[in-house]
């Protein structure tokens, strides 16, 4: 008996390790179809409705895979891709459009947004504060693979090196309902905001794979100089 509770104890432990990385970014440092982070969601699947939120500043303007959600049936459950400058693609349960002349910060930090109602089909995508549309009607989606850093073609696999995200990703989250639009003003002007009910920033549950370093943000910008002494 106590052995048995000894080894509940070890289960639930390793099951709620999870850490805070307020002000730190996972950093992908090269192309490669190996360096990639796993998160685990707080809350399980089916879900009828989703918003994520994250921060990127890809190593070379264009992002390529943000974020990857794999199901066991659909590679491309919820994926949210950048094929081209401002051009932030959606995928959900297979199904895709294009958000065109979105703001893309170059050099810089973007925010993105994205929530999605399988009730209503209502898809929004935010970036930097300006708001795009369209219905995408779709069921709810079921249990997740989430990956950051590479796109999955197969559920937790078969990645492209051609697709792989290089940069810093940080302020992951996502929750089980749409965010409205004051709380998704928020997170875009990093006020505080209520965290992710899915994945959670502040105490995210994750592995690393290959080249993935959780670093602070370097980009705080330089003390400005005295302009004159
Ligand atoms: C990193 O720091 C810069 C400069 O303070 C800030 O603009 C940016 O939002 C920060 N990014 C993240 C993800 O914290
Ligand atoms: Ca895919």
């Amino acid at each position: 008996m106590e052995k048995l509770v000894f080894l509940l104890v070890l289960l639930t432990g390793s099951a709620i390790q999870s850490e805070d990385l307020t002000g730190k970014v996972f950093s992908f440092l090269s192309v490669s179809t190996t360096h990639y982070a796993t998160l685990t969601p707080d809350v399980e699947g089916p879900y009828s409705a989703l918003t994520l939120c994250l921060r990127s500043f890809p190593e070379n303007g264009i992002a390529k895979t943000l974020f990857s959600l794999a199901t066991p049936s659909k590679d491309n459950a919820f994926l949210l891709y950048q094929a081209e400058k401002g051009g932030y693609r959606v995928h959900i349960n297979n199904l895709v459009h294009d958000f065109l002349l979105m703001p893309d910060n170059q050099n810089e930090w973007n925010s993105v947004c994205w929530t999605w109602d399988s009730k209503t089909g209502l898809t929004q995508v935010w970036v930097n504060g300006r708001r795009k549309r369209v219905k995408i009607e779709s069921e709810p989606i079921a249990s997740p693979s989430i990956i950051l850093g590479q796109e999955q073609d197969s559920y937790g696999g078969r990645f492209d090196a051609n697709q792989c995200f290089v940069g810093d990703l940080s302020d992951v989250h996502m929750w089980n309902y749409v965010l409205d639009s004051c709380a998704i003003q928020d997170y875009m002007n990093a006020f505080t905001f209520t965290p992710g009910n899915v994945l959670n920033w502040k105490a995210l549950n994750y592995n690393v794979n290959g080249e993935v370093l959780v670093e602070p943000n370097h980009s705080t910008g330089c003390r400005q100089k005295p302009s004159k002494l």
